[in-house]
């Protein structure tokens, strides 16, 4: 075996960084009490980004769902038991390409056959984890990594992980055996990279023929980012190309910034009956991994570098899911935005047509024309109104007939403008819906019309706002000497009367109406409603009239706009998610400070 250099004198022996310790600091247990303690901060942070989904479909909101879901799968495989246990042995995980020969090193440095290496591809899928049989009742507990079941046989299933023991291997000290990590198996490749997130030292093996690949590079820096502790094996390398590759791969590993890590350089060899790798060649990283297990000081120094170093990566990562939130809420208020105006819109549309007059026009006017009558009621309209007012009653009282018709005619006029403009709302809300990256995964094909029972609940409610008009006469009207005399008959035409008012609410004579429809006529409604009431306890009514119907008309359509506003809020993060987020994050920063732990950074950095 050749080494590049002596990873002892590049990195500080025995320990794998450069960074050392007060002697007593490892033995210092972070305060586990109080919500400030760093475990309490955790658990507060976890449960932050357990309550935030990113379910809308933005570019954001993909890599913060696995960011989430790595982060409390690292709070829980790794932060949290090893915060509570950091004397318990230093776990060392081993990682690379499908082949680069980790089962046969692993095995090799515990001279035993623990795990199967094969040339199948990949090997190795289910995690094998062996350690000093002192050490195994910290890992079978299940601490660490307690999604895992503990198997003791080999097994092919990835959430199991094989542990087995090996007296050989000194105690303090485990290697786990991880799938490959840049697999075609995605089980494996996400395996993988959950088991290096639970390491307290990466040991990355790479080959000759592999060292330059991305993912490897990828995980690296990530590795990096996080101060976790590394150290590289480059396998198999021939004899004749050692100098130029392992000079290569120690620029590229200094341009990433890891020209700390130390570097152990394998040559090509053949491997015994067992599978295992002369003893020569993986002496100086057996010697190296021994000398460590024997140090508790550098054992310590590396679990609190690697543990500080995923502590302080939380804080940037939480801050991206706090970002990616409020861009979800962002998008949901965007897409309710799109909904309100559309509906606003139809809302409008309707008032409108209750002032322009559009609505006194075809079926209702020729009704209300037959309501009113002619001839006789004209005529007599020059008379004194004290005395008309009677006559005036009488004479709409005393047709029965039209004025259920002209109730009919009001009915399917509005109807007909409601749902017209369900229609033209539901439509252009789901246009715009359809238009947004994160509306059109909301969308069904329903939403572009309005509901099925639309002109049912319409009708209905043009019924309700038809005896709410009859009663607030009633009600309003209950001082006035005609209602007071006439009763039922006198209630109802004055109601529809009102109704009409209500359709001619600006100017009460109905614009441009007279041309097209004959002048006599709106004169007459003029005519015969202050004649029945004077004209400011029409308009009174009127508007009261109005403003009930645009009441029933906005629920109406509310209920409309909220089969879309119901599924953003199904999808909406709570309004503080973000900050909540931030908020965690920041104890758990506060909570790290104090703890000690980052002692590790400060001392590596001076
Ligand atoms: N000649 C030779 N063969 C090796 C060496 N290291 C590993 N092999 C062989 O290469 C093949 C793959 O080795 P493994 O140890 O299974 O590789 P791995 O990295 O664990 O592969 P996965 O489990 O698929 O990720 C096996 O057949 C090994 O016997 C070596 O240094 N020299
Ligand atoms: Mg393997």
């Amino acid at each position: 075996m050749t080494t590049h250099g002596d990873p002892a004198t590049r990195s500080g022996a025995p320990a794998v960084a450069a960074r050392t310790d007060p002697p007593d600091a490892a033995e210092e247990p972070p305060a586990t009490t109080g919500d400030d303690s760093l475990p309490g901060a955790l658990s507060g942070l976890r449960e932050a980004i357990c309550a935030t989904r990113y379910p809308l479909a933005l570019p954001s909101a993909n890599s913060a769902r696995h960011s989430a879901t790595a982060l409390t799968d690292q709070l829980d495989d790794y932060l949290l038991p090893r915060l509570a246990r950091l004397d318990a042995p230093l776990l060392v995980v081993v990682g690379g390409s499908t082949g680069a020969g980790k089962s046969t090193l692993v095995n090799s440095l515990v001279k035993a056959r623990v795990s199967a290496a094969g040339v199948l591809r990949p090997t190795t899928r289910s995690p094998v984890l062996v350690c000093n049989p002192s050490d195994a009742a910290w890992f079978r507990q299940g601490d660490l990594l307690p999604g895992l079941t503990r198997t003791t046989e080999p097994s092919d299933d990835p959430r199991a992980l094989h542990l087995v023991t090996a007296p050989a291997l000194p105690a303090g000290l485990a290697f786990l055996d991880a799938p490959d990590i840049d697999s075609v198996v995605d089980a494996n490749r996400a395996l993988a990279t959950q088991l290096l997130a639970a390491a307290d030292l990466w040991l990355f093996v790479t080959t000759a023929a592999r060292y330059a690949d991305a993912v490897p590079w990828e995980l690296l820096r990530s590795a990096r980012t996080r101060g976790a502790v590394i150290a590289m094996v480059l396998d198999r390398v021939p004899a004749e190309a050692t100098d130029e590759i392992a000079a290569h791969l120690a620029e590229m590993l200094a341009e990433q910034d890891l020209g700390r890590a130390p570097l152990f350089v394998l040559p090509e060899t053949w491997v015994d009956g067992q599978g295992l790798l002369p003893e020569g060649v993986t002496a100086p990283l057996a010697d190296w991994f021994a000398r460590l297990a024997a140090d508790v000081d550098a054992r310590a120094a590396v679990v609190r570098q690697t543990l500080d170093g995923a502590l302080a990566a939380l804080h940037p990562a939480v801050e991206d899911l706090a970002d990616a939130a409020d861009e979800q809420l962002a998008a949901a208020d965007g897409l309710d935005e799109r909904v309100q105006a559309a509906y606003r819109g139809a809302e409008r549309t309707v008032e409108q047509g209750l002032q322009d007059g559009r609505l006194l026009r075809g079926e209702v006017l020729a009704r209300w024309q037959e309501f009113v009558g002619t001839g006789e009621l004209f005529r007599t309209l020059e008379a004194r109104i004290g005395r008309l007012r009677d006559r005036v009653v009488a004479a709409v009282t005393g047709r029965p007939a039209p004025s259920v018709e002209l109730r009919n005619a009001i009915e399917s006029q509005l109807v007909t403008l409601l749902r017209g403009v369900a229609s033209e709302a539901a439509e252009s809300a789901y246009t715009g819906w359809k238009a947004h990256p994160a509306g059109a995964g909301l969308l069904d094909p329903a939403l572009a019309h309005p509901s099925d029972d639309l002109p049912e609940r319409a009708e209905r409610m043009v019924r309700d706002w038809q005896r709410g008009v009859l009663e607030l006469v009633r009600v309003e009207g209950g001082d006035k000497r005609f209602v007071a005399r006439t009763a039922a008959y006198a209630v109802n035409a004055t109601g529809l009367a009102v109704m009409i008012a209500v359709f001619a609410s600006t100017a009460f004579i109905p614009t441009g109406l007279e041309l097209a429809t004959g002048a006599g006529t709106t004169v007459a409604a003029q005519a015969v409603l202050q004649a029945i009431f004077g004209d400011q306890a029409v308009r009174t009514l009127a508007a009261k009239a109005r403003a009930d119907l645009l009441d029933r008309v906005r629920t109406l359509l509310d209920a409309e706009a909220d089969r879309f506003l119901s599924r953003t809020a199904d999808a909406r993060p709570a309004e503080d998610a973000g900050d909540r987020l931030r908020r965690a994050a920041g104890r758990v920063e506060l909570a790290r400070h104090r703890s000690g732990l980052s002692a590790a950074d400060e001392e590596g950095s001076r």
